[in-house]
């Protein structure tokens, strides 16, 4: 048993900015096992679905593991030298701003310092950003505005002391599901905490909402401005602290008082008593803290609305306390971490400032380097533009998609193409971006690299690997290192292991500090490879002391919460925190043409662009397709049915996407979620839609609110399919693919209806020859159902209807995996439904243990009347916990049916 728990390795989650604590296990046959950290500060051995499911993900099935250079491999000298030499003429002939970097919040911190580091002081140009400009930028422009600096004044255990928690576009179930789960147990302990969504969707996280506030897309602005001006008129202002630690409280109280509370609730869609019921529970409550996301970030007005929920807490003292302040959660691993190293295109490293001369002066003499950007370089919207029009010629992209997660991402596509010279950086040998560079380079994934990530409460966690690099691939920051040393930087860049790069970034940060900058760990300036590999999750600042904290463990136990600005101290030259005057302001995107506002974002089992989710099985029965949400009012309007295929389209493209009818939706907006890729279907990228309209503030893209027509397709005939191998089923109009435990399973629709089945289904599966073929054939009644065995194995079956095809996903995916020796059981399967003894489980609820949404009705019917009791009965929402607000609802309606 101990040996067992020695060869685990202390490691942390890939996906969200939670930061959670995994511990990986490589059993002696090679298998990978993960579990949950009970000792790590951010969940305590919680873990969700998709950290749950980390193991299916790391395969080397579709792994880039060697240099290439135009489609050829190559060896790493050759593809290294090239890069370097064409960087290094292109700056010679055209100046250091012809050349950019895009990377990426998965970066570890190590890997991102020395990107920075390369072009900010050594090429002498600022072009670097990173996808956290689609993510973060507006949080960190409003955290700027208010506090002079880049800074999350909380920490998690905020949310658990809190009396009321307000989430603001933040989808918390889903997308911080670790988070979600501590609030949910919290409140289980402490009943009178109160919790409020704001966000036009009822999401799942509405389940533990307390009140959902179902605002008009951009209200936000609108409903914290009316809150600033309620709290003045209500006299809940705080205000000693205003007195003491702030400026510019009066024009910000005016400026939010332009609308009553008449205008607000016009300018909200919300009624003056929600408002008012809202109002005087903030005003009533001191323990309050505003969680906010992308619903606030990524919005034409997301600095506004970071400022107007800041103002709130800076004019009710609400800030830095126990279970009170603003919390900015961070969407990716390292988006914090991209943040101290000054990832984006505005700062620089160590929280400091392009624009400020002596900031750039300390940058270069502590780098010792050549140059240093003068001035900020182009954000990602504009980089892309500048790569379109030629006056960026080389670019280089690091672990992000941008031709499936950039605003009007088939532009980006065209732009890249017409690019001279693309480097991209992957774990995958294919996605929509690498298709298109000419040098590939193999990076090392989750597993196999060793770095530090930071987490949402500025919390410093070790990546460990476990794994072998396998083929060729290589760390990120030794592959940028080896690029500097041969543009001539051999001594700045001549790191022997990221512990090296990690000491280097903490001596910066405390380099001429002395309390000037808040991002200080100084403390770990003088870390060695083995105090680095014993690194202990600690949370920052960690100002270099007295007695060094390292080495020898630093802040390891204890885990005492740091937080800021209690006691004022914000790192403006007077030290006070600024108000800022925000008058609301609606706008009007829809038109005659595009009448509906389409919202994007994500869905529970699936990380951006699929490149790792998509490879779990598990992860991708839950929903296996690309959709969009209308409300049924809506649907009615435009002619959608419930599970028909709809194009929905914007003045710059169009997807193909089931229809998913639901009163969930906001009339007048649609909701699609952001993950689907050529890779994965034939029309789903949906940033192909969306629109370079950014914040004026920050630059971030509005990927939340673009104007959009929905229509039905009026497809012909419909397919379901189930197969070992992966299809490609290129002659459907519509196809989605998903992996499924033994194999894979695509939806399907045809715009034509004449077409040879037996012929397609045969190109689907890969038919062997001699296999058993079934089939059924109604040409009336347009039903087809044909299935391949190979011996006693299920090799595909494809079912075909004139409608959306009714058989059942998770019984036909199971026939893959089923031995098919008797005939009566083949034949059920071209019959189209489950044999006698089979339950159909229906859509996969929980993940981690298989359940779906019919065994849990059908539990609910035999007498369990609560979450856990189907716990208890079917273990169902027991392991990671992230289905539990979906098993909430079906029992709820279940018994809503019985009582009717
Ligand atoms: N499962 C999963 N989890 C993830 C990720 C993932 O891909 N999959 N990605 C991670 C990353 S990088 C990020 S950034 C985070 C994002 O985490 P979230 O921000 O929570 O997720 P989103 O779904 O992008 O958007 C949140 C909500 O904003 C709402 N919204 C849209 N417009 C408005 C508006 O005008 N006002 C308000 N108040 N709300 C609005 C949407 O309806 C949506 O429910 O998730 C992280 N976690
Ligand atoms: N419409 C719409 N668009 C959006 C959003 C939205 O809500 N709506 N959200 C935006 C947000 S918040 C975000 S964060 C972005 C995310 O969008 P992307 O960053 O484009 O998405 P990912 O799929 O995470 O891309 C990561 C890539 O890095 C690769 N990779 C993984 N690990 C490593 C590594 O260690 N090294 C290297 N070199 N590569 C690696 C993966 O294979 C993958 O190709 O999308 C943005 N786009
Ligand atoms: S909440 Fe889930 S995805 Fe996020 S870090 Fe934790 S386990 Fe990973
Ligand atoms: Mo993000």
């Amino acid at each position: 048993m101990e040996i067992d728990e020695a060869r685990e390795v202390r490691t942390t989650c890939p996906y969200c900015g939670v930061g959670c604590g995994v511990l990986a296990k490589v059993a002696a046959d090679g298998e990978v096992s993960v579990r949950g950290d009970p000792s790590h500060p951010a969940n305590f051995g919680r873990l969700c679905s998709k950290g749950s499911a980390l193991a299916e993900t790391i395969d080397l099935d579709g792994r880039l593991l060697h240099p290439e250079i135009h489609g050829r491999r190559a060896g790493w000298d050759e593809a290294l030298d090239l890069v370097a030499s064409t960087f290094s003429q292109t700056i010679a002939e055209h100046g250091p701003d012809a050349v950019a970097f895009y990377v990426s919040g998965q970066l570890l911190t190590e890997d991102y310092y020395v990107a920075n580091k390369l072009m900010k002081g050594f090429v002498g140009s600022a072009n670097i950003d990173t996808n956290s400009r689609l993510c973060m930028a507006s949080s960190v422009a409003g955290h700027r505005r208010a506090f002079g600096s880049d800074t999350v004044p909380g920490t998690y255990e905020d949310l658990e002391l809190a009396d009321l928690i307000v989430l603001v576009g933040s989808n918390l179930a889903w997308c911080h599901p670790v988070l979600y789960q501590r609030i949910a147990a919290a409140r289980e302990k402490r009943p009178e905490m109160k919790v409020v969504l704001v966000d036009p969707r009822r999401t799942m996280t509405a389940d533990i909402a307390d009140m959902h506030l179902a605002i008009a897309p951009d209200g936000d602005v609108a409903l914290f401005t009316g809150l600033l001006a309620y709290l003045g008129r209500h006299n809940a202002l705080d205000r000693a602290y205003i007195t003491a630690h702030t400026t510019g409280f009066g024009q910000a109280l005016f400026a939010a008082s332009v609308l009553d509370l008449a205008g607000v609730a016009a300018a909200t869609g919300l009624s003056e008593d929600e408002l008012d019921r809202f109002y005087s529970l903030f005003a009533a409550t001191s323990k309050t803290v505003t969680v906010y996301s992308q619903g606030v970030n990524q919005s034409s007005s997301g600095t506004d609305k970071v400022n107007a929920i800041i103002n709130c807490h800076l004019a009710t003292g609400r800030i830095g306390s126990p279970g009170a302040g603003p919390f900015s959660v961070t969407g990716q691993p390292n988006a914090m971490g991209g943040r101290e190293v000054g990832g984006m295109a505005n700062m620089l490293a160590a929280h400091m400032e392009i624009e400020n001369p002596e900031h750039r002066d300390r940058m270069q003499r502590f780098w010792t380097a050549p140059a240093i950007a003068e001035r900020p370089g182009l954000k990602a919207v504009e980089m892309f533009q500048a790569v379109a029009d030629g006056r960026i010629k080389a670019l280089w992209i690091m672990a992000t998609n941008p031709v499936d997660s950039m605003p009007d991402a088939d532009a980006v596509e065209a732009a890249i193409k017409a690019c001279p010279f693309v480097v991209v950086s992957d774990v995958l040998a294919r996605t929509d971006t690498v298709r298109h560079a000419h040098i590939r380079l193999p990076a090392a994934a989750w597993g196999e690299k060793d770095g530090t990530v930071t987490n949402s409460e500025r919390r410093i966690s070790r990546q460990r690997a476990f794994l072998d690099l396998p083929g060729e691939a290589r760390p990120d920051w030794q592959v940028v290192a080896e690029v500097g040393k041969r543009m001539g930087f051999a001594e700045a860049f001549s790191y022997a292991s990221p512990s090296e790069v990690f000491a280097e970034h903490a001596a910066l940060s405390g380099f001429e500090n002395d309390g000037a900058r808040d991002f200080d760990i100084g403390a770990y300036a003088g870390v060695d490879a083995e105090g680095y590999e014993e690194l202990a999750p600690f949370q920052w600042p960690a100002p270099s002391p007295v007695t060094p904290l390292w080495p020898k463990g630093g802040r390891t136990t204890g885990h005492q919460p740091i937080r800021f600005f209690a006691d004022g101290n914000f790192y403006t030259p007077d030290r006070k925190a600024r108000f800022i005057a925000i008058r609301p302001a609606v706008e009007t995107r829809t038109s005659l043409d595009y009448p509906l506002i389409l919202n994007t974002g994500r869905i529970r089992d699936h990380w951006h662009t699929m490149t790792r989710t998509g490879k779990s099985p598990r992860l991708s029965q839950h929903i296996a397709e690309p959709f969009v949400e209308i409300h049924p009012a809506d649907a009615q309007r435009f002619g959608i049915g419930d599970a028909d295929i709809a194009r929905v389209s914007s003045p710059r493209g169009d997807v193909l996407v089931r229809a998913l009818v639901t009163a969930r939706q906001r009339q007048g907006s649609l909701f699609a979620p952001m993950h689907w890729t050529d890779q994965f279907a034939a029309k789903g990228r949906l940033d192909a839609l969306t629109a370079p309209l950014t914040d004026p503030v920050s630059g971030q893209p509005a990927l939340k609110h673009v104007a959009a027509r929905i229509e039905k397709f009026a497809a012909k005939a419909f397919g379901f399919a189930v197969m070992r191998q992966r299809p490609t089923p290129d002659t459907a109009t519509y196809w989605a693919v998903a992996k499924c435990k033994g194999g894979w399973r695509v939806e399907l629709a045809f715009a034509d209806d004449d077409i040879d089945w037996a012929g397609f289904a045969g190109a689907l599966f890969g038919t062997p020859p001699g296999a058993e073929i079934l089939a059924y054939h109604d040409r009336d009644a347009g039903q087809h159902r044909i299935a391949a065995f190979d011996g006693d194995h299920l090799s595909g079956a494809l079912f075909v209807a004139p409608g959306p095809v009714a058989v059942s996903r998770g019984w036909a995916a199971e026939q893959l995996n089923a031995d098919h020796v008797d005939r009566r059981g083949r034949l059920a399967i071209v019959a189209g439904r489950p044999g006698g003894v089979d339950v159909d489980r229906g859509a996969i609820v929980c993940s981690c243990f298989g359940v779906g949404a019919n065994q849990i009705a059908q539990a609910v019917r035999g007498g369990c009347a609560s979450v856990e009791a189907i716990g208890a009965a079917l273990h169902a929402g027991t392991n990671c916990g992230s289905c539990r607000a979906e098993i909430r609802i079906i029992v709820d309606a279940q018994i809503l049916q019985a009582a009717e």
